[in-house]
Order: C-alpha cells, then structure tokens, then sequence
C-alpha cells in the first residue's frame, strides 16, 4: 500500500509510535511517505520505501499565529494527489484530524476518496483536546475520521466521557521493536555511573507537569536513605528546573544525573535496575515499555492505561498517583538481590507480547478495512 504518516516529528511518544509504525511498515513492503514539518528523530537512515514532505508553513508579517493547519491541509493534498496514496493515517488528533478533515473535503472535489484513520494518543484527549478552545474541532474531526485508533482501552473511554463521539473507537495498543529495545552488554557504562554497584534508577520523559518528576525525585531520596543507588534522568522539558532544584536543596547531586534528550535510550536502559513513571495521566505509557523491553522493571502510578502494562507484582508494581512513600516501599522490595532477576524476566515477558510483529497486522488489518470501505462507498 501506499500510505501517508502525518504525525508530530519530536521526541514525545505519538512521534515516535508513528515513526517506528511507519519504519515497520516500509520493512513489510509498503511506501510509506511521512508528512511533517520537520524529519522525525529516528528516520535518519535511507530506506527506499521511505518518502519524507517536510510541511512549509509560508509566514506572514500580518499572522501572530503562522496557519501551520493550512499548510499541512495544503500539503496532504498535494502528497495524495501526485503520490497516489491509498490512506492517510493521522497520529494526534491536533491538529492531525481536523487537516487531514480538509484535505478529505479537498480531494473529493478533484474525484479522489482518500480515507483517513485517526490514532488518539493521549494529550490529545485528555489534556488538550477537551479544553474549550479546541473540542468542537476534537469531537468533528474524530467523528469524521474513517477509522478511529486509540492506544488503550483507558484512553477510549476517555475519549467517549469527554467528547461527544457517535462512532466506534478500535484498541490497538503500542508496541515495540525488540530487535532494537533489548539488553545490550554495556558493562563499562554500568561501572562508570554506579562504580560502587550502587542500583541504578532511571526516569524517562517530556518533563511535562503530568509526569509527576518531583515524586521521581521524592522516591529517589527515600530509596537512596535505604540502599546505595543513582539515578539517571533522560530527557528535557518545562519541569527540568524544579527537578533540579531539588536535587540540589535534597543534597543528591552527587547521585543524580540528567542527560538531557537522547537518541540511544536503550543503551542507558540495558544498564538499568528500575525505571519510574509516576505520572498522573498517561495513555499508555511506551517509556516503561521500553523499559521493560530492556529486562528494566517498573515502578509506576496508576494512572490512565498504566495497568493495561504493569502487571501489579510481576513487571512491577503501582500505587496511587502521587503515593511516593508506596512507590518507594515497592521499588525497595523490587530492588532485594533475591527478587530482582524475577522482576527484570517478567518485565522481559511482559514486553514480548507488545512486539511490534503481533501489532503491525493490527493496523495492515485497519488500513485493509478502510481502503476497502471506501471503494463500496461506507
Ligand atoms: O507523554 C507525552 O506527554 C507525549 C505524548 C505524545 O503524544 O507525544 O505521549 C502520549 O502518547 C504516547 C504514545 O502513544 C503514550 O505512550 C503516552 O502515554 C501518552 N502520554 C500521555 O498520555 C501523557
């Protein structure tokens, strides 16, 4: 097939979910062409059944705000009609959903019926989307798409609280390459960050105020009052101040290191003992997959689709959102030299069953569906 990714082209997770969605597909015969403002982090390789359109929001002295909406809608058009694509595949609702309504209305004109399959993330429904200055649009565009996607079960229900939403919503949770997130020998790195074999904590995020990292830093004290450990935190955002804050006002800065963004994760995550993800929301939560995928059990909230991963006492365990000293009392038990091997073998079995080979025909079934449903006019 011929297939058009429009997604966000950062380091969040419907970026990367899209990107890695796209590299398998190409892998799997089809040409995929990504629509997006700039190249996706981890597309820097060729590959002949990649296409990338970069979106050029042409500006304006008159515009505050450059119409990036446009220009996508614009865009989208373009690639469907000169590229032949057979679907165009939205990931994030905004402003993905609503352009890609657009250009749908704009094709049609021209005698081309292009479906479009909408994948929810997250953010888009629980944060952003249902605030007022957007769900009008949210609840269109969606009800719109031909096909709606969302990575949880929780993040579907979600979906039909806060919108007014008329039609079906299909799960098809994350997934994740195991050829790439897997335990790598990286003993040196281990002996340079944790030289004393201190146990190794790691957090992963946007650094966004719904990741809760002052309770990343709260169970980090509390574990280190227990037994030697570091932590390592990757990633940059809003929060990254505060966080560092208080590693200085908690005199932990000889434990703590921030790495900032970084594309070879899994390098730091095979070296590590516990990954935590406190998070008061979170649609699915693919850091902690990748996590577990590198043998790393989780210690997390219990948030949103959290429980659709973590299973409670085998990959990990969860506690109530914000709850830091249960946090801390679970991640001391996972931590016990007689229960860690345990914990990182369950985590491991628990990351296969998300292998991207046992999703991808999830979506190559959406997109059967789709084109074919165009075709008979549905
Ligand atoms: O985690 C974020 O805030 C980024 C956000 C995104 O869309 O880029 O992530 C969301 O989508 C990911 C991929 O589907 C999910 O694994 C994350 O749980 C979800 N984040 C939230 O719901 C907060």
């Amino acid at each position: 097939m011929n297939i058009g990714i429009v997604c966000y082209p950062t380091f969040g997770g419907s970026g990367v979910v899209a990107t890695e969605l796209g590299k398998a597909l190409a892998k799997n015969g089809h040409h995929v062409h990504f629509i997006t403002y700039s190249k996706p982090g981890r597309l820097d390789f060729f590959n002949e059944n990649i296409s990338y359109h970069e979106v050029d929001a042409y500006s304006y002295p008159l515009f505050d705000y450059t119409p990036y909406e446009l220009a996508l809608a614009s865009k989208m058009v373009n690639v469907v009609e000169y590229e032949k694509l057979d679907l165009l595949h939205v990931h994030y609702a905004i402003p993905h959903a609503s352009a890609a309504y657009m250009a749908k209305q704009i094709l049609k004109t021209k005698g081309i019926e292009i479906p479009v399959i909408t994948t929810l993330h997250g953010t888009d429904i629980t944060l952003v989307g249902k605030n007022p200055s957007y769900e009008p649009v949210v609840t269109f565009s969606i009800n719109q798409s031909d096909i709606v996607t969302s990575v949880s079960e929780d993040l579907k229900n979600d979906t039909y609280k806060h919108f007014d939403i008329t039609r079906d919503i299909e799960v098809i949770p994350n997934f994740i390459d195991l050829t790439r997130f897997s335990k790598q020998k990286k003993d040196h790195f281990k002996k340079a960050i944790c030289p004393n074999d201190e146990k190794l904590i790691i957090h992963t995020s946007n650094f966004r105020k719904v990741k809760r990292v002052q309770d990343v830093m709260q169970v980090f004290y509390k574990i280190k009052a227990a037994i030697p450990a570091k932590l390592i935190l990757i990633g940059d955002g809003p929060e990254r101040q505060m966080a560092e804050t208080m590693c200085r006002e908690m005199h932990m800065c000889d434990d703590v290191r921030f790495l900032g963004k970084l594309d070879v994760v899994e390098e730091v995550l095979s070296v590590g003992d516990l990954f935590i993800l406190p998070s008061e929301s979170e649609s699915f939560g693919l850091s902690a997959l990748e996590a577990m995928a590198c043998e790393v059990p989780v210690i997390s909230s219990n948030a949103g689709g959290i429980p659709e991963l973590n299973i409670q006492g085998v990959s990990g365990f969860m506690s109530n959102i914000g709850d830091v000293d249960d946090m801390a009392k679970n991640a001391l038990w996972v931590l016990k030299d007689e229960n860690l091997t345990k914990f990182k073998k369950a985590a491991l079995a628990r990351a296969k069953e998300f292998d991207i080979t046992k999703i991808l025909p999830l979506y190559e079934k959406v997109y059967k569906k789709a084109v074919e449903n165009v075709h008979v006019g549905v």
